[in-house]
């Protein structure tokens, strides 16, 4: 099969492409990829030899006619994806999350390939906080949760989920959609909250927790999610929406800590810095459907062995992430987050 992955040099996108490589040899990967500041073509070195990589924009119509017609399936994974950025200029994210959906939807039409958009549970916006014996913080999103995000970023990977939607209906595109919770492994951006506070740690930095830090995310492994996606792939309905999760609620607290921890720091050797505009509480994903329907299960569930994981990844791989770091801290000083 050939298939074409947008955002393939980015952090879930290079995972996939990876494993796509080990898994099925049989495969012949191209990745589109803007290389913005998130993208990077060192995280594809590990199988270079075996994978085109084109640079170019989703939003690119000519360009992405060409790839599409080459294809027989689109795994579209560009975005821009991180909301502290969303948060300070909004266009690029209106710009490849809405009008490079757009352009690969037109694309995927014109020449009937299958499509599979990769999306967030932060679509449905956020959940309270659990409170023991109160049934009614106990809820988690489904498939069938209406959408309210609260970010441009979330609202613009909500906007391109509704276009794909439309799609299939309008048009019988022969499209899945997956929504997955938050992600961690090697690869990922310092930007984010688990390698920021990783490298943060590494570097003698305490790590820094937006406000109080009892909001909670449902962390999955980056390898969980890309086998999710292949799962969805594979067995999916077309037309059919699927949440990826893998039952990891944790507060922003709980994973300080313990990477503290793993690190042999004093539990309480960190800093509580300036929340985020408009912070989402609680993201929590019932990943029934995937499980039972398609009959997929996560491979790391023990999150604190994750974790250390992929503190060791990170040791090791000190020359992938130090050019991003400094400016990294600097953009956060700037914002009162540093
Ligand atoms: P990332 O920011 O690490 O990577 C994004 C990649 O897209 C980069 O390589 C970047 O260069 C590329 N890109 C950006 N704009 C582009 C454009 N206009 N044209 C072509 N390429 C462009 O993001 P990520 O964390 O790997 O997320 C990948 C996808 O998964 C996104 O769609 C995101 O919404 C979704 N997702 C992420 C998470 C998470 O926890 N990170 C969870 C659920 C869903
Ligand atoms: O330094 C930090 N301190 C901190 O407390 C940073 C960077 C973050 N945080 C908090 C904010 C969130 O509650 O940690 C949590 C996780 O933050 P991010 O890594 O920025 O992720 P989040 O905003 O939850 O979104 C992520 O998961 C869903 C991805 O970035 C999205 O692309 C994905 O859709």
């Amino acid at each position: 099969m050939r298939v074409l992955v947008t955002g393939g040099a980015g952090f879930i996108g290079s995972n996939f492409v990876q494993q796509t490589v080990r898994e099925r040899p049989g495969d012949d990967v191209t990745v589109l990829d803007a290389l913005t500041y998130a993208g990077d073509r060192a995280s594809l070195d590990p199988v270079a030899d075996r994978v085109r990589l084109v640079e170019g924009d989703v939003a690119d119509a000519d360009l992405v006619d060409a790839l599409v017609a080459e294809a027989d399936l689109v795994v579209h994974f560009a975005a821009e994806s991180h909301n502290d950025n969303s948060l300070t200029d909004p266009s690029p994210f209106v710009r490849t999350n809405l009008v490079g959906t757009f352009t690969l939807l037109e694309a995927v039409r014109r020449h009937g390939v299958r499509y599979h958009h990769v999306s967030t549970d932060e679509v449905f916006g956020d959940l309270p906080l659990r409170v023991e014996g109160d049934p009614a913080t106990q809820e988690r999103f489904t498939e069938r949760t209406p959408y309210n995000p609260s970010s441009p970023y979330s609202s613009t990977k909500a906007g391109s989920d509704l276009l794909v939607r439309a799609w299939v209906r309008s048009f019988g595109l022969e499209a899945t959609l997956s929504n997955c919770s938050n992600n961690y492994g090697p690869y990922q951006h310092v930007e984010k909250f688990v390698p920021r506070q990783i490298t943060n740690l590494l570097d003698g930095v305490r790590p820094k927790v937006y406000g109080a830090g009892l909001n909670v995310r449902d962390w999955i492994h980056v390898e969980d999610h890309n086998t999710a996606v292949w799962t969805v792939i594979e067995r999916g309905t077309p037309g059919e929406t699927y949440l990826i999760g893998a039952d990891g609620e944790t507060s922003n607290l709980d994973v300080v800590r313990t990477l503290l921890d793993l690190f042999g720091r004093a539990p309480d050797e960190f800093d509580h810095v300036t929340d985020r505009a408009g912070h989402d509480l609680r993201y929590a994903i019932d990943a029934t459907r995937l499980r039972t329907e398609l009959g997929w299960t996560p491979r790391y569930t023990d999150f604190r062995a994750g974790l250390e994981a992929t503190v060791a990844w990170y040791r090791e791989n000190e020359s992938w992430w130090r050019p991003r770091k400094a400016a990294t801290e600097a953009r956060y000083r700037a914002s009162g987050q540093g």
